[in-house]
């Protein structure tokens, strides 16, 4: 899919809004718009990345941006201690939906194990 035609590039374009909640030079965050728990974020690298298969060595800093990003975020709302979770849902199967890849940060409630 060119990155002309990706949801999250066009958010981190501002061609779509989006609640923005945190951002650094790799990363960008906003609130999910269907969300699955009190705070759920979504963590995007500003570069498109399809999916988790596509992330490659060069990548190192930018996917680590989206979890600092995260347990900052997560700190702030003062989930650092009662906990939260962060995924990546790949491929079909997994129920990726969204090709450019996104960090969710999940908290505020009891999250069960398994997912599902
Ligand atoms: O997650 C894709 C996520 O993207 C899903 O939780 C809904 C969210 N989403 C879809 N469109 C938007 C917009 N416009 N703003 C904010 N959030 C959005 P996946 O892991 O691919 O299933």
């Amino acid at each position: 899919m060119p990155e002309s035609d990706c949801l999250f590039c066009k958010i981190r374009d501002g061609l779509i809004p989006a609640k923005v909640v945190y951002q650094d030079e790799h990363c960008l965050a906003f609130e999910d718009i269907n969300p699955q728990a009190p705070t759920h974020v979504l963590f995007i690298p500003r570069k498109h990345i399809a999916t988790v298969n596509d992330i490659t060595a060069e990548d190192r800093e930018l996917v680590g941006s989206l979890y600092i990003g995260a347990a900052k975020v997560a700190r702030e709302r003062g989930f650092a201690d009662t906990g939260y979770r962060v995924v990546m849902n790949t491929q079909r199967d997994a129920g990726q939906t969204v090709f450019h890849i996104h960090l969710h940060l999940l908290a505020g409630r009891t999250l069960h194990w398994p997912p599902g």
